[in-house]
């Protein structure tokens, strides 16, 4: 197997990340640091769940339409899958991508990437695996390439929505600045609906979101060494309108005081701890968002209109 790796350490930002976060007026924490090993199982679970229609939708779209993507996409394609590399997904454009040149597959944690490279060695033998370990949001650095290949950039998952407006804009530039003539984006991205079915997703009734999201403080315990106590946080999601957004928060049950590395911060009663975006476009602001930097789009949806896939070029 052909995989080189870069190291990267998040746990030294994570002290500074977390405590500017919670020195805020509105306390935040970074999204990302739901994701260690027990998140990781609980996103797994969250995506299984009935009211999470995102992850079963996107893939509805991905079946039905995969021999029309592939067509698009061309030939000799080198595919850059940013995120969680390891899924159905995955091996759907795998298995119909024609004449594949490479896979990369770019994630932050290094221990899963090892995992998800050498499983699908053992599955597609033939293919060129070169995994690249880091903080995709911050850094990309990708292998040179031949002329002739052609590079996809895929970001599945609508974890775009989980970017703030801007930074999503952003970052949109920067893969199209990064990309040739002829290569393009292909991503997934979550669609305004009813605010019963977004909210229902965010407040699943078996509380595994809730439970998702009381981790990120169970995770500043067994890394910082803090003295969070879970039950005195409660999990709530609502929808802001105005941004087009789920914030997901936890809140405070009663005054309290938490110590995260010799720092204590005081939490009043009812204050919470904004722990996530999740925004929900429309094909129309979709398409404004990227249109500085894209002059072609192709969108694939389902039949509710509930999550669009979309292939971007020049
Ligand atoms: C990973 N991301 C797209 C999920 C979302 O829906 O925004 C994370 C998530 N948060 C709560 N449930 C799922």
């Amino acid at each position: 197997m052909e995989a080189t790796l870069e190291k990267k350490n998040v746990s030294t930002e994570m002290l500074p990340d977390v405590l500017e976060g919670l020195q805020k007026p509105q306390k935040t924490l970074p999204s990302k640091y739901f994701y260690d090993q027990k998140g990781s199982e609980l996103f797994e679970e969250i995506t299984e769940l009935d009211e999470y229609y995102l992850t079963r939708t996107e893939l509805q779209i991905m079946q039905e339409k995969i021999q029309q993507i592939a067509n698009r996409l061309g030939e000799k394609i080198q595919l850059v899958e940013l995120g969680s590399g390891s899924s159905f997904k995955t091996r759907l454009l795998l298995d119909h991508l024609q004449n594949i040149h490479s896979y990369i597959p770019v994630d932050i944690s290094r221990s899963f990437l090892d995992d998800v490279a050498q499983n699908l060695q053992e599955e597609y033998p033939e293919l060129k695996i070169q995994a690249i370990a880091t903080d995709y949001t911050k850094s990309l650095h990708l292998p040179e390439i031949p002329d002739a290949v052609k590079r996809i950039i895929y970001f599945p998952g609508s974890t775009i929505g989980n970017f703030t407006k801007e930074n999503a804009e952003e970052f949109i530039g920067l893969i199209a600045n990064s990309l040739h003539q002829n290569d393009g984006l292909l991503i997934g991205f979550d669609l305004v609906k009813d605010r019963e079915t977004l909210l229902a997703a965010y407040n699943d009734s078996l509380g595994v979101t809730a439970e998702f999201n009381k981790n990120i403080l169970q995770r500043i315990n067994n890394e910082l060494g803090a003295d969070f106590d879970l039950s005195g946080f409660e999990h709530k999601a609502i929808f802001n309108e105005e941004k087009s957004r789920i914030e997901m928060h936890l809140v405070s049950r009663s005054k309290q005081v938490v110590n995260i590395g010799g720092e204590n911060i005081t939490f009043e009663k009812g204050e919470t701890i904004h722990t996530e975006n999740s925004h929900k476009y429309t094909l129309s602001s979709f398409r404004e968002m990227t249109n500085p930097h894209f002059k072609e789009v192709i969108t694939w949806t389902d039949s509710n209109e509930y999550f669009a896939i979309q292939y971007l070029h020049n």
